[in-house]
């Protein structure tokens, strides 16, 4: 209960903070992507980690305020970005699944992209396999709304859900990120290394482009770009960082 009245008052006094990762291309070894992470240094309660924020806010009817606050700070942060020239840079926005199921997410992001001014191509959702998110019919349909601004649909923790091969046809997503958990295993297990060599090759054939998340050292990444994998992002390549520090990753890097 107090957490959630510290959290209501960090979101309006704009108290929260969020954490950029980059996502490389494996290829070119620029960056394309940046994921936004969120983080609070609470003065009551210290560190809060995101899934506590996230549990909190959907327990205390703050989702909805949250979750466009995460979108307006990240969308305005790009559009600064894309105002220094750093285009045609993205951001990745992580959506929870009580936000995408309940049918406001398209006006939510219209309105947002509206109010900073960014262009809807730079903006790439992540949503989870959760199961609910396969119970209803509404999913292809939000997935369409949001698909016909401009923006793009990533699969997130790609492997580690309940996504049938029926679901990959049907709906319109853009990208798979294949789980960190694959990824750590797959120098030493060559059965997590086939499943990533699979997943490669599924998602291109499916006009999806694949993410690698977790690369944690320089054999990991070598394998991911021998076999194709289109983009990465870990601690080995770059750890989540503040707004500032991002900027001077943008400028050595982009
Ligand atoms: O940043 P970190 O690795 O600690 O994130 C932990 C979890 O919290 C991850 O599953 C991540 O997707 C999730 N997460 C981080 N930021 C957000 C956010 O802004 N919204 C939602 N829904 N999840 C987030
Ligand atoms: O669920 P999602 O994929 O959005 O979670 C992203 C989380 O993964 C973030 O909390 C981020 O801090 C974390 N992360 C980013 N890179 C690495 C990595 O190389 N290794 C591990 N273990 N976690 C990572
Ligand atoms: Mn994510
Ligand atoms: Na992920």
């Amino acid at each position: 209960q107090k957490l959630a009245v510290a959290l209501q008052t960090a979101i309006e006094q704009d108290t929260l903070t969020l954490h950029y990762q980059p996502i490389y291309s494996l290829a070119t070894g620029k960056i394309e992507s940046i994921e936004a992470l969120l983080r609070w240094q609470s003065v009551e309660h210290g560190t809060v980690y995101p899934l506590e924020i996230i549990a909190v806010a959907e327990q205390h009817g703050l989702a909805h305020r949250l979750n466009e606050w995460v979108l307006h700070t990240a969308c305005s942060q790009l559009h600064f970005w894309h105002q220094r020239g750093y285009k045609p840079l993205k951001v990745n926005v992580n959506i929870s699944p009580s936000i995408f199921m309940d049918g406001e997410l398209a006006n939510t992001v219209r309105r947002v992209l509206q109010q900073t001014q960014l262009s809807a191509a730079a903006l790439v959702l992540e949503i989870t396999e959760d199961t609910s998110l396969w119970d209803t019919a509404g999913s292809a349909e939000t997935l369409e709304q949001l698909r016909a601004l401009g923006i793009e649909i990533a699969l997130d923790d790609f492997g580690t859900g309940y996504s049938s091969f029926s679901h990959l046809r049907q709906l319109p997503l853009n990208k798979l990120k294949i789980d960190k958990s694959f990824v750590a295993d797959m120098v030493t297990d060559v059965r997590a290394l086939n499943l990533v060599k699979t997943i490669i090759s599924l998602a291109h054939s499916l006009d999806m482009r694949v993410v690698a998340e977790g690369i944690e050292d320089a054999a990991q990444q070598d394998k991911l770009a021998q076999l194709g994998c289109d983009l990465g992002q870990g601690y080995w390549l770059a750890r989540p960082m503040s707004a500032t520090a991002m900027s001077e990753e943008l400028m050595a890097k982009a």
